[in-house]
């Protein structure tokens, strides 16, 4: 055994030895073959790690495809609207999704630390809107359903760090999504060869955005990227620019608030039931209940594109922040 292996060599050995799957095994291996250094006198451990490392895949695969489906991949959706963050490991996706909502993944700034993903509840204006942490993409073998998930998702944040190669990563990672037949929507029109891809609306953001000369770094990195995308500097760490984005986030899921209303009551102007896109009157009485929806007699509206209390049909569309009172 070498005698110059650093300290984080032994960590990963030790979460190695305490392993209790396949899949925590070979996150720790590749730690610590990531931890040796490369020289002549490791080349032997290393060519051994790497069989071992190999060997655990393919076992983990095999058991994978025999197995029953991974449910901790299979996010059940809350709120408005699932957005999924993606990126290679150390960007900083799980320290967005803690700083962000009640969710408290693991951060740390060893590669490689989440392994499934995690959803927590971000409270925008008066809404929650979900946020799913998600294993890194730049990892040798990735569950399937992970893609699943990320085929899904209403919003792709794909997190890239500033200060390590962010060209590279998000390179990097759009051709992870695009072999999994994923795609920014941005791309769609220009896209000359998108059969079977699906697109997903995507942010890019910039993570850490923080330090010294930053803004210089940020503006060479958007120089240096081709065609135009979406995206927003941030920095988790000080909370720059994390307020744009959860409007951001807000604005494209196309959120509609509606308030209902008893008769000859006041509205509950705190909790409003959220809608997405244009919804009628009728959508929003068989989200209330059924009842409604069936027994529906009259309907009014407190509105801005209204009167106040005004008569509407079944088919009136709602506006974000309308108050409606139904009688059935
Ligand atoms: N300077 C700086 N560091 C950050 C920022 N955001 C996250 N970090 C640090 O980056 C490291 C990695 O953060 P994580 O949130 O664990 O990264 P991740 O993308 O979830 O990593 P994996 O789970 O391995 O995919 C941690 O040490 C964080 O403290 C930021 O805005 N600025
Ligand atoms: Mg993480």
């Amino acid at each position: 055994m070498p005698t110059n292996l650093p300290p984080e060599y032994f960590d990963a050995e030790k979460r190695y030895k305490a392993a209790e799957s396949d899949l925590e095994r070979i996150a720790a291996l590749e730690e610590m073959l990531s931890k040796i250094p490369k020289h002549k006198g490791t080349d032997k451990l290393r060519a051994d790690y790497r069989r071992r490392l190999s060997k655990l895949k393919i076992s983990a695969k095999s058991k994978k495809q025999t197995g029953k489906r991974n449910s901790a991949f299979r996010v059940p959706r809350e709120g408005p609207g699932q957005v999924v963050v993606v990126g290679f490991s150390n960007v900083g996706k799980s320290a967005l999704v803690a700083r962000l909502t009640n969710a408290t993944p693991e951060v740390a700034d060893t590669p490689f630390t989440t392994w499934q993903p995690s959803p927590g509840m971000m409270p925008v204006e008066n809404v929650q809107i979900q946020l799913v942490d998600t294993p890194p993409l730049d990892r040798d073998y990735l569950e399937p359903e992970l893609f699943d998930l990320i085929r899904r998702a209403d919003i792709i944040l794909l997190v890239v760090d500033l200060q390590t190669y962010p060209l590279q990563q998000l390179e990097g990672t759009v051709a992870v999504l695009r072999e999994h037949l994923i795609a920014p929507k941005h791309l769609e029109a220009a896209d000359s060869d998108g059969s079977g891809l699906v697109y997903v609306p995507l942010l890019v953001l910039v993570n850490k955005c923080d330090g010294d000369g930053c803004d210089e770094v940020f503006e060479v990195f958007c120089e240096l990227l081709e065609g135009d995308w979406p995206l927003l500097a941030v920095s988790v760490e000080t909370g720059y620019n994390l307020e744009i984005l959860k409007h951001y986030i807000f604005e494209q899921l196309d959120i509609v608030r509606i308030y209902s209303k008893m008769p000859g009551k006041e509205p509950d102007l705190e909790t409003p039931f959220v809608m997405r896109g244009r919804p009628t009157l009728e959508e929003f009485a068989s989200k209330i209940h059924h009842d409604f929806y069936t027994n529906l007699k009259s309907a009014r509206v407190w509105g801005s594109t209204t009167f106040d209390g005004q008569q509407v049909n079944r088919d009136y569309v709602l506006q974000d922040g309308d108050v409606v009172e139904l009688k059935i």
